[in-house]
């Protein structure tokens, strides 16, 4: 297996990222634009979300066929080309694998539809009576799991949307169906893959009633999961290839199964648990703010036993489906830039491979959307008449969607301070931010102190220091509310990173071995740290790093 220690990788959302054919919607041509953008960051990698042929009901993660693009993004051709530059400039492309469930407007779905036994055998069939669902598990989208097919006498299982309709793993069939889109993939010159909540593929064999929760426990990180990946990794010869697998709800032990070398299963795992400090009772859709004691022990936990059990991280707080970090954790006002770089350099000095969602380097907010028009994930949509069914008022309702919506992160790209922020000519398909005229690249190419250009010095320190990508690492300040602090070592060597997360100054304890170290990084001017009767005096959301002799 291959090493990621000192590679970042880059997200990109096609539909948000940049428009080149002026319809609202982003595509492949739109990213090719942008290749010197991303090669001048410094990412490696260049993670798509799906752009296969799909009717969008859950923006591409609904796919109708692997194999082919949906004619939004543009063409095979368009693809093929974006390999190829990529690939010139250095940097690899990632696709993101659905293997979980197709569309049911897929050909396997439609057949099955049909009658024919033989692809009913590709999904979750149970017989049963229409009143009466197989199990009362809960789809992530809100509702029923499970959807009743008239003309079968028969329902499917749909984790997710009821368009998205799982796949059957047990059936080798569909075990070799899912290993040649890989092997499809590989041949046009995919670097790397990102496989799609891939610890749920595996159910269990008898479907029970879950009488304390959603149904999760019977189907996370299932029985034959390991099985299933190891298999499909080595058929497919991607064990040097970066993967990475979306982990929802998933355990350590488990993470180190998929991620340590020896495996031979995945390169790395995303796991949630850090973004779930400010969901109340664990619920999503009740507001609280952000516990940070239980972040650092979340950190902590996963930190030190991925190192342990020689697991790997993915290093992340953004994607297609959280809302935006500064705006949850951080400051939206006065300290925007101190606390969009503490942020970064908090996950980009961790052991891991840090992935940066786009935007993220610009220090992009929450587009604070008011009216529920605005709105167009399914899942926003449909927790919105949930929350109203709740009785919750509309305006209680749209603050939640307003902190929580995967929308958050969807927004156009901000290119430009002009209209539509330089993404497309056209109407977006979703509505830009309110801050596109404080809030874009163009005014932060040529600023030596923007989030953007921190971000770049992130991505080369990564790749200069052993310490960062491959030093062990301790937790310091665990009684500390206010501070979050590690070191990591690497042959006699030592990093110290601060990072004060609150929006006053924060105190920290000096080791007086510190008082020779050298400052490396940082989001605020001064040279050296502020210490007093061997406390350090961090600013606001102050970031530092210090470096020396252990
Ligand atoms: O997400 C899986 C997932 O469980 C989520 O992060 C989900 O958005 C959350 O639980 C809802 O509260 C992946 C994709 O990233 C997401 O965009 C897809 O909608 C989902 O799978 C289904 O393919």
């Amino acid at each position: 297996m291959a090493d990621f220690s000192e590679k970042v990788i880059y997200q990109i959302y096609p539909k948000s990222f940049k428009d080149s054919n002026g319809d609202g919607l982003g595509d492949i041509l739109g990213i090719l634009e942008k290749l010197d953008y991303l090669k001048e960051l410094g990412v490696d990698y260049l993670w798509l979300t799906p752009v296969f042929l799909s009717p969008q009901k859950d923006n591409g993660y609904d796919v109708a066929d692997y194999r082919k693009i949906d004619s939004r993004f543009g063409s095979m051709e368009d693809l093929e080309k974006l390999i190829e530059k990529s690939n010139e400039k250095g940097m690899g492309i990632m696709l993101d694998m659905v293997f979980n469930h197709t569309s049911t407007a897929h050909e396997w779905f439609q057949k099955a539809l049909n009658g024919e036994r033989e692809y009913q055998d590709y999904y979750i069939f149970k017989e049963g009576s229409p009143d009466c669902p197989p199990t009362n598990w809960q789809s992530k989208f809100g509702g029923s799991a499970w959807e009743y097919v008239e003309s079968l006498g028969k329902w499917y299982l749909h984790l997710f949307d009821v368009t998205q309709a799982d796949l059957n793993w047990e059936n080798p069939k569909v075990r070799e169906e899912l290993k040649g889109v890989i092997r499809f993939w590989k041949e046009k010159g995919i670097k790397g893959f990102r496989f799609d909540v891939v610890n749920l593929i595996s159910k269990p064999e008898i479907f029970e009633n879950d009488t304390v929760g959603d149904g999760r426990r019977f189907y996370t990180d299932g029985p034959h999961v390991h099985e299933y990946l190891k298999e499909l990794v080595k058929d497919t010869e991607i064990e040097d290839f970066v993967t990475v697998g979306e982990m929802s709800s998933t355990s350590l032990e488990h993470c180190i199964r998929y991620s340590a070398p020896w495996e031979k299963e995945l390169s790395m795992c995303f796991n949630f648990h850090h973004l779930k400090i400010d969901y109340k009772n664990g619920n999503k859709w009740e507001l609280m703010e952000p516990d940070f004691m239980e972040l650092k022990q979340l950190f902590q936990k996963w930190q030190v036993g991925m190192e342990r059990g020689d697991g790997w991280n993915a290093l992340f707080w953004c994607n297609h489906d959280q809302p935006r970090i500064v705006s949850r954790l951080g400051s939206e006002g006065k300290y925007w830039k101190e606390s969009a770089k503490m942020l970064a350099g908090m996950i980009h000095f961790m052991r891991g491979t840090p992935y940066i969602y786009q935007g993220e380097e610009i220090g992009m907010t929450n587009p604070h959307y008011t009216s529920i028009e605005q709105y167009k994930d399914v899942e926003s949509l449909n927790y919105y008449k949930i929350l109203l069914q709740e009785g919750k008022t509309s305006a209680q309702a749209l603050k939640i969607l307003a902190a929580r919506s995967r929308d958050n992160s969807r927004t156009p790209m901000q290119w430009t301070d002009s209209k539509n922020c330089g993404f497309s000519q056209a109407e977006p398909w979703l509505s830009v931010s309110d801050n596109i005229s404080k809030i874009n690249v163009f005014s932060q190419q040529k600023d030596e102190s923007s989030i953007l250009s921190f971000y770049k010095k992130l991505i080369v320190l990564r790749k200069e220091k052993k310490l960062i990508s491959k030093g062990k690492i301790e937790f310091l300040e665990n009684e500390n509310k206010n501070v979050l602090a590690y070191k990591r070592t690497w042959a006699d060597k030592a990093l110290v990173v601060c990072c004060n997360l609150r929006e006053t100054e924060s105190r920290m304890d000096m080791d007086c071995r510190w008082k020779d170290y050298k400052k490396v990084i940082g989001n605020y001017n001064n040279e050296l740290p502020c210490v007093q009767d061997n406390k350090i005096t961090l600013q606001p959301y102050e970031f530092l790093v210090l470096e020396g002799n252990e």
